[in-house]
């Protein structure tokens, strides 16, 4: 992309209404714009975030052996009264009547809708095991939407749904997302601690958070230090085999890892006093095992071996794919801008050329765009005829993770340099060296 024809309303001043540093660095980045309170429009490199956060997370879902299908925003009220959520749910859901005077709502999950789908097609337990999932926008009427993207009313999440015969096959559900989280948030550079959670209006008994450590998280967690040493790496997990998924989970939540409201000071206590830590952390992601609650209210039922109907065992799974975007920045900046990880970088590399206009610099600019672009990449190209300073400081508040800089200089004695945005650090080297090497980073990626 050149910069010159793309569309990236960057904003010189820090705008007033922003508290937190992932707020003021998205709207002065030109990622979003907001249209009313907790609501946004996400401009074009929002949404290219957004949609490389969204395909990791597909990806991963797949890998898992989930399958994806959509659901609709808005909902009919009549299968929430069924599971009596209709009342329970209060003020947080946005209701709203057409015009033959039926009750609807915008959906803030999915439990229902999904429950009404498997119990009109399927009967039979040789059809399970089966997680069904979806990407797609929520509303929740929150009373205090703020922090930006981080606690919208308007928000993307990937709700996921699991249906098992029985509780243990429910429960390798349970632990094949727990491992299928880890990597996908270790594929966006962040680190998620699974935390033993509440369930709040969801229900259930067992359930996880996945938190990100952030000074500006609205969550209060407590944790023994070992766990944030962990990583899943690029280990080869059977996802069908409930021995490996439970090996990994075993390891996951041996070390103490709570939210406030799950908190046991005894036993926070008993981990040696080196190693017990309290931060802030912001929720990217919880895992629910909820037995039969919808099944049983909602006659979702299957024939079991023994030709007996039972009401089948479920979870639900989410992931706050627009809350991610928030988190990321929060976890990954300077006092420059926003350092994105390659995993999910907007473009791959900035290419910023000093002299627009001079015939050579041009020249090598557009050889690095043609060469990138033929190995799959996508560069952005700032093209604009202005100063250095200003091109600089552009590229670092955008963060794109590498910039190649053209100037006079360098291309007379054939070189451009590489920055890394993270460390800072330039390396004088050929052009062909410097796309050679920007190939090599994103090869395993
Ligand atoms: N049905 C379950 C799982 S599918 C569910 O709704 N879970 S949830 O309430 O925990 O939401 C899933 C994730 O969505 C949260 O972990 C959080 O990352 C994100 N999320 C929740 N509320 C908001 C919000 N107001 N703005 C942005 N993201 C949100």
């Amino acid at each position: 992309m050149r910069l010159s024809r793309y569309f990236l309303p960057v904003l010189k001043e820090t705008p007033s209404e922003a508290q937190i540093v992932s707020h003021r660095y998205m709207l002065r980045a030109g990622m979003i714009k907001q249209s009313s309170a907790g609501i946004y429009s996400w401009l074009p490199l929002g949404f290219k975030v957004l949609k490389k956060i969204e395909n990791i997370v597909h990806e991963e879902q797949i890998r898992a052996g989930h399958i994806p299908m959509l659901m609709p925003t808005l909902q009919s009220a009549d299968l929430w009264r069924e599971s009596g959520r209709y009342d329970d749910y209060g003020e947080e859901m946005l209701r709203i009547t057409d015009r033959h005077g039926r009750d609807m709502l915008y959906g803030p999950t999915n439990e229902e809708l999904i429950t009404d789908i498997f119990r009109s097609h399927v009967g039979s337990y040789k059809d399970l095991p089966m997680t069904l999932y979806h990407i797609q926008w929520k509303f929740r009427d929150e009373i205090r939407p703020r922090f930006g993207v981080m606690r919208g009313r308007e928000f993307l999440m990937k709700d996921g749904y699991n249906f098992d015969v029985d509780y243990e096959s429910a429960m390798h559900a349970y632990n094949r997302h727990m491992v299928s989280y880890l990597r996908t948030y270790e594929r966006m550079g962040l680190k998620a601690i699974p935390m033993r959670a509440d369930s709040g209006p969801i229900g259930g008994d067992d359930t996880h958070e996945f938190l990100v450590l952030a000074d500006t998280g609205e969550s209060e967690v407590f944790f023994d230090s070992a766990i944030s040493d962990m990583t899943l790496g690029d280990r080869a997990v059977d996802f069908d085999s409930r021995d490996d998924c439970a090996a990994v989970v075993n390891e996951w939540t041996t070390p103490y890892a709570r939210t406030d409201e799950t908190h046991d000071e005894a036993l926070y206590n008993a981990i040696p006093e080196e190693r017990r830590r309290t931060s802030r952390a912001i929720e990217v992601g919880q895992i629910f095992y909820f037995g039969t609650k919808y099944s049983d209210a909602m006659g979702a039922t299957v024939s079991n071996n023994q030709g007996e109907q039972v009401p089948v065992h479920m979870g639900s799974h989410g992931i706050g794919v627009s809350r991610l975007l928030g988190a990321i920045i929060e976890a990954s900046h300077d006092d420059k801008g926003i350092i994105w990880p390659e995993g999910v970088t907007p473009f791959h590399c900035g290419i910023v050329n000093l002299r627009q206009g001079d015939d050579a610099c041009d020249g090598a600019c557009e050889n690095l765009y043609a060469a990138l672009t033929a190995a799959g990449l996508e560069p952005l190209y700032d093209d604009r005829k202005e100063r250095a300073g200003a091109k600089f400081a552009g590229m670092d508040l955008i963060g794109l993770p590498w910039r190649i800089t053209v100037g006079p200089r360098g291309v007379k004695n054939g070189v451009v340099e590489l920055t890394s945005r993270r460390t800072g650090e330039s390396e004088d080297l050929s052009a062909e060296a410097a796309v050679a090497r920007i190939v090599e980073i994103y090869a395993g990626i």
